[in-house]
């Protein structure tokens, strides 16, 4: 089954968000994990630069998840989620909505971060309208910002090539907020940036534009991490949180990378100490050993559909494999393994080494930014003049010579490793980055 597939199969996975030709005529085949690294195709180990695409702090096939996700298969496979339920699920629910600090709110299950995207669009539309404001329609997003690939997500998402070709299908009455990455003012910034604040200004400005009675929703990643780990300036999401309040707009953030432990807490919300009213996640949540996602819902936007007559459906939504057993019972074991061997913590005390480290590459011919937050960092390169894009995959091919796996995006290269790391694992990650860095021709 690990045998290198011939020609014709790999022709036949049109593969996501991946140069289909070249990858074809050079495959990079991971056929194991374990703890943090992978083993390709060739029987070379590499690191785990990336947590897999910022998804198993835990490292690979830790134990207590491979045996949870068994004896569930063994158990129970599949059991509906509409108008039944398995009791893990519930119990999940309460853990994760505890773990925010919001225990009285519920938790809404889906399989990934789009679905969670989506969702989290559909509740705050819905909870205008259930409660009389049905003139709050429109959602704003952020520049830069990535929140899957559903139509909602494109639509609030603020990245031109994930969303130019599909405009046709984009929902409407979308607006956004611009983007706070400004290498002029703000270049090899540790962790928050000083400048940037009024940038938050700008939701006044669509306020005034739109008014606040046609607005339902904000939604923004409380760190950009797709684009490249956009670090929001000192005091910019306290400032928007009071905006959103003042004109009764909900406030969602998409941890669907940040949720679970990346910025050293549980959630970004408890980092920056700011609650929004909707919280998606995914990834994290269960190692990503089974898909799973799903949305936090403060309790009084649940309370507000819980009318109407009692044998009726109050949210016409779901997904076939909502709280699915498996991707249950494999966070149920994640989050034991978090919790009792505080491994939130250990992100939290790898976030200055990786801090250190990765601004030691100030000074490298081809770095032109390095941007840094919790257990998660980014280097920008400079561009090969006319072939855009091209740089950072040069870097990523040397890196994955040496043997880490980091993620390349744009002029980008990120970092997230597990949090299971050692101090000299994530060191040396950065000094493999250091090294790729030189072998590339300037
Ligand atoms: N919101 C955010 C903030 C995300 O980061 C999604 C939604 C969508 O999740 P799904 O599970 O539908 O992919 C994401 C996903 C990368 C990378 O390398 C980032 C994501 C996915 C794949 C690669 O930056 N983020
Ligand atoms: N398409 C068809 C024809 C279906 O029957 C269903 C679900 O029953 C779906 C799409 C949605 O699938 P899911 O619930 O897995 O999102």
């Amino acid at each position: 089954m690990n045998a290198v597939p011939s020609e014709s199969a790999l022709r036949a996975w049109w593969m996501p968000f991946t140069h289909n030709r070249h990858f074809k005529a050079h495959p990079r085949l991971i056929t194991a994990g374990q703890g943090a690294y992978y083993t390709l195709a060739d029987g070379r180990r590499v690191f785990d630069g990336l947590s897999g695409l910022w998804c198993s702090p835990l490292g690979h096939s830790p134990a207590r998840v491979v045996e949870a996700v068994q004896r569930q298969v063994a158990t129970l496979d599949f059991a509906p989620s509409f108008q039944m339920g398995h009791p893990a699920a519930f119990t999940l629910a309460e853990r994760i909505a505890t773990l925010a600090g919001r225990p009285d709110d519920k938790v809404f299950f889906v399989n990934s971060g789009s679905e969670a995207v989506d969702t989290a669009l559909k509740i705050a539309i819905a909870w205008h309208r259930v409660r009389g404001e049905a003139s709050r329609t429109r959602i704003i997003g952020r520049e830069r910002g990535y929140h899957g690939v559903g139509m909602g997500g494109i639509s609030v998402g603020g990245i031109l090539a994930n969303r130019k070709m599909f405009t046709p299908l984009m929902i409407p009455g979308v607006d956004h907020l611009p983007h706070t990455w400004n290498p002029a003012q703000m270049a090899f910034s540790r962790g928050q940036p000083d400048w940037g604040l009024h940038l938050v200004e700008e939701l006044e400005r669509l306020v005034a534009l739109h008014d606040a009675s046609t607005i339902a929703a904000v939604i923004v990643e409380p760190m950009q991490g797709s684009t490249g780990v956009i670090v929001p300036p000192k005091g910019y999401l306290q400032r928007l949180r009071e905006i959103c309040t003042k004109h009764g707009i909900l406030l969602i953030f998409d941890e669907v990378i940040t949720g679970f432990g990346r910025l050293g807490k549980p959630f970004a919300s408890d980092f920056f100490g700011v609650q929004p009213d909707l919280t998606t996640f995914a990834k994290a949540v269960n190692n990503a050993t089974v898909p799973l996602g799903g949305v936090i819902a403060a309790a009084q936007i649940y309370d507000a559909f819980m009318t109407g007559p009692e044998h009726l459906i109050e949210f016409f939504h779901g997904y076939t494999y909502s709280a699915h057993p498996l991707a249950v019972a494999a966070a149920h074991a994640t989050l034991d393994e978090l919790l009792e061997r505080d491994l939130i913590g250990r992100a939290a005390a790898l976030a200055p080494v990786l801090e250190d480290a990765i601004h030691s590459l100030k000074g490298e011919t081809l770095v032109t930014d390095i941007r840094n937050l919790g257990l998660a960092a980014a280097v920008d390169v400079t561009p090969v003049p006319g072939k855009p894009a091209l740089r950072a995959y040069q870097v990523f091919e040397q890196a994955l010579a040496r043997g880490l796996m980091l993620r390349f995006t744009g002029e980008t290269l990120a970092l997230a490793p597990p949090f299971i790391s050692t101090e000299d694992e994530v060191r040396g990650a950065v000094e493999t980055l250091r090294a790729a860095l030189r072998a590339v021709p300037a």
